[in-house]
C-alpha cells in the first residue's frame, strides 16, 4: 500500500471521509487523494515525495504561488508579535483600507474567517437592511454551507427551494428561490412574483463552482436593473473571483462592460487571506450601519481580522497590486487554456476552455456551457480519465469537473509547456 493510501486509511479512522472538506476526498474522480507534505512556488509534493504542478492553489488563495518570500516574512514577523488578541489592531484597518481602495463599490468592510461566514453574514445584513426575508440564488453557484444556501430549485418558480443537505429543515430554505443561471426570462418572472419581498440576490459573477461559466451581459445587466427597481440588494459572491480574475474582482470586469454596473454588497475570501483563514464582506456605509455594534444585525467572530491572517492577506495584496501583475498572470493562464485546446484538437477530442485573469475552466464539450445542467451534461468519464492521466504525469488539476482551475504568478511558461505535453499524452491514451 502506498504512503498516500496508508495515510488515507488512517485519516478515515479519525476524520469523516478522511478529509476536512469533501471535495478533497476525490470521490468525484475516484482514486486515492494525495496527502501533501509541502509546497513551494507552483509545486506541491505529496507524502511519497512526488512533485505536482499545482492548479488548485488551495482553491484560489495561492495566487502568488506557495511560500512567496515577502508573504512568508510578513507572516513570520506577525506571528512573533502575537497570534490573536480579541482586540482591534492597526493591521485590520490597513487591510480594510486596502480592500476599499481596490473595490470602489465598497465603503466599509467587515473581516471574518471563511467565505461561508462572509456569505452568511452578507445575507443576514441584506435581510436586516431591507426588512425582507426572501433571497434568490442560482443553480450551480456555491456560496459556502450556511443552511439557507444549501438549497436546490423547487418545482417551478412559484415554489421555494428544497434542502440539498440533511439536517436543514425545509422551513430554513423556504425563503430561498433557486433560478437557472443566465436565464433572463426566469429572472423577470421571479421579480414579477416576489419583487417586493426580495432582500437580495446572491450570485457568483463568474461561476467557478460549475467550473467556469460567465454571467452573460444581458443577464447581469437585467439583474442589476431588477434589483434596483424592486429595492433588492445585489450581492456578488467574489470569494473565488475577487482579486483572482482582476485586481478589482469580477465586478471591475463587468463595470467595464456595463456602464455604471456595481453590486450593493460584495463577498470576498481566498486570495485576500493569501492562504490563511480570512474572508470579508463589504458595502456602503449606509448599509453597514445596520451591523452590530452600530445596528440591530448581529455578527461576530473570535478570530475575525486575526493578526497573522491579516498580515498574510496584506502582504499578498501588496504583491498583486504591483503594475503588470494581472496582465502577466492572464497571459500565462490563457496560454495554458490555448495549449490544452491545441492538444485536444490534435487528439480529435471535443474541448472548450475559458479564462479570466488567473482563473480558468475547461469542458470536454463542443461549446461553453451557460448553466448548470449543461455543465453536468459534459463528458464526465472523459474528464475523470484525463484528471488521472494528468495526476499520474505530475499535474494536479481540480478533482471534479464542476471546479475551476487556478494559475499562480509562480507558474512559468516551462510549467505550462510541461502541462500541455502531459495533456497530449493523457488525451492520446
Ligand atoms: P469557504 O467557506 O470554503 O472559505 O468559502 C465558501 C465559498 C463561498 N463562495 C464561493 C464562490 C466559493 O467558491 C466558496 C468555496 N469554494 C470551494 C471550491 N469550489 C472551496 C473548496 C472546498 O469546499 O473545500
Amino acid at each position: 500500500m502506498s504512503t498516500n493510501q496508508a495515510l488515507f486509511e488512517r485519516a478515515q479512522r479519525v476524520i469523516p471521509g478522511g478529509v476536512n472538506s469533501p471535495v478533497r476526498a476525490f470521490r468525484a474522480v475516484g482514486g486515492t487523494p494525495r496527502f501533501i507534505a509541502r509546497a513551494h512556488g507552483a509545486y506541491m509534493w505529496d507524502a511519497e515525495g512526488r512533485r505536482y504542478i499545482d492548479y488548485i492553489g488551495s482553491w484560489g488563495p495561492m495566487i502568488l504561488g506557495h511560500g512567496h518570500p515577502a508573504v512568508l516574512e510578513a507572516v513570520q514577523k506577525a506571528a512573533t508579535e502575537g497570534f490573536s488578541f480579541g482586540a482591534p489592531t492597526e493591521r485590520e484597518i490597513e487591510l480594510a483600507e486596502a480592500i476599499i481602495t481596490l473595490v470602489p463599490s465598497i465603503e466599509q468592510v467587515r473581516l471574518v474567517s471563511s467565505g461561508t461566514e462572509a456569505a452568511m453574514s452578507a445575507i443576514r445584513l441584506a435581510r436586516g437592511a431591507t426588512g425582507r426575508a426572501k433571497l434568490i440564488k442560482f443553480e450551480g453557484c456555491y456560496h459556502g454551507h450556511a443552511d439557507a444556501l444549501l438549497v436546490k430549485a423547487g418545482s417551478g418558480l412559484a415554489t421555494f427551494g428544497h434542502p440539498t443537505s440533511a439536517g436543514v429543515p425545509p422551513e430554513v430554505v423556504q425563503h430561498t428561490l433557486v433560478l437557472e443561471y443566465n436565464n433572463v426570462e426566469q429572472l423577470e418572472r421571479a421579480f414579477d412574483e416576489h419583487g417586493p419581498s426580495l432582500a437580495c440576490v446572491m450570485i457568483e459573477p463568474i461561476a467557478g463552482n460549475m467550473n467556469f461559466v460567465r454571467a452573460s451581459l444581458p443577464f447581469m445587466r437585467r439583474l442589476r436593473e431588477l434589483c434596483t427597481q424592486h429595492g433588492a440588494l445585489l450581492v456578488l459572491d467574489e470569494v473565488m473571483t475577487g482579486f483572482r480574475v482582476a485586481l478589482g474582482g469580477a465586478q471591475s470586469v463587468y463595470a467595464g462592460l456595463i456602464p455604471g454596473f456595481r453590486p450593493d454588497i460584495s463577498v470576498f475570501g481566498k486570495v485576500i487571506g493569501g492562504g490563511m483563514p480570512l474572508a470579508a464582506f463589504g458595502t456602503t456605509r449606509d448599509i453597514m450601519k445596520q451591523l452590530a455594534p452600530l445596528g440591530p444585525v448581529y455578527q461576530a467572530g473570535t478570530l475575525s481580522g486575526n493578526p497573522v491572517a491579516t498580515a498574510c492577506g496584506l502582504a499578498t495584496l501588496r504583491e498583486i497590486a504591483k503594475p503588470g501583475f494581472y496582465e502577466a498572470l492572464a497571459a500565462r493562464t490563457r496560454s495554458l487554456v490555448e495549449g490544452l485546446g491545441n492538444a485536444a484538437r490534435d487528439a480529435g477530442v471535443p474541448f472548450v476552455g475559458d479564462s479570466e485573469g488567473g482563473m480558468f475552466g475547461f469542458f470536454f464539450s463542443d461549446s461553453l456551457p451557460q448553466q448548470y445542467n449543461a455543465v453536468m451534461a459534459t463528458d464526465k468519464d472523459r474528464f475523470n480519465r484525463f484528471f488521472h492521466g494528468m495526476l499520474d504525469a505530475g499535474v494536479y488539476l481540480a478533482p471534479a469537473l464542476y471546479e475551476a482551475g487556478f494559475v499562480s504568478a509562480a507558474h512559468t511558461s516551462d510549467d505550462i509547456a510541461a502541462t500541455v505535453t502531459a495533456a497530449r499524452a493523457a488525451l492520446a491514451s
